[in-house]
């Protein structure tokens, strides 16, 4: 099943979008546009309660903050795709820098 990411078109959501290219993670995207003001329709608030993209929707785990769901998937597909938490401990200290 595909990852649902919500609010394709913002920054903070295109990290994430990156992210699962290079991790090579199936997704479909949710539109959510922000200057109409939809991420803060009573729906979206039941997935992200602050009323901010993005928001992925993998299954029933919801999980918002980018940098949260990047690391997500950094660790659940640590084998596949590009390695993103470092390999040395100079990247590691770098990505926890993020
Ligand atoms: N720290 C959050 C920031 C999210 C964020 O600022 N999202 C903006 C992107 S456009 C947003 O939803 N703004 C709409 C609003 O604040 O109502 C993350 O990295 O996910």
């Amino acid at each position: 099943m595909a990852v649902k990411v919500y609010g394709p078109h913002c920054a903070s959501t295109k990290r994430v979008l990156v992210c699962l290219v290079e991790k090579e993670v199936e997704f479909e995207v949710v539109p959510v546009d922000v200057t109409k003001g939809e991420q803060k329709d009573p729906e979206y608030l039941k997935l992200q309660p602050f009323g901010v993209v993005p928001v992925i929707k993998d299954g029933d785990y919801t999980l918002y903050e980018s940098r949260a769901i990047m690391r997500y998937y950094a660790e659940k597909y640590r084998s596949q795709g590009v390695e993103l938490l470092g390999k040395t401990i100079e990247e590691r200290g770098l990505v926890s820098n993020g």
